[in-house]
């Protein structure tokens, strides 16, 4: 897993966040590891490890799914 793509995240609280957030972003192709560092009511960071590039719009498309927002930077 060479590629770490380093996302920002709001909205979430607790460990059932963390764990949703997981599970969305496990599910597209190509990610082999996600990491949370959870902020709880803060921008969290959640870094997804893979090999090859990923599709940065499912990316953010997985995080929605899961009930919580991507921010900019
Ligand atoms: Mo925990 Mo997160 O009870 O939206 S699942 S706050």
């Amino acid at each position: 897993s060479a590629i770490n793509e380093e996302l920002l995240v709001t909205g979430m609280t607790c460990a059932h966040c963390v764990a949703s957030v997981r599970e969305e972003l496990s599910e597209i192709d190509g990610v082999e590891a996600v990491s949370v560092d959870l902020v709880a009511g803060g921008t969290s960071h959640v870094t997804v490890h893979s090999a090859t590039p990923l599709d940065d719009d499912a990316l953010t498309a997985a995080i929605e799914e899961a009930g919580y927002t991507r921010v900019s930077a």
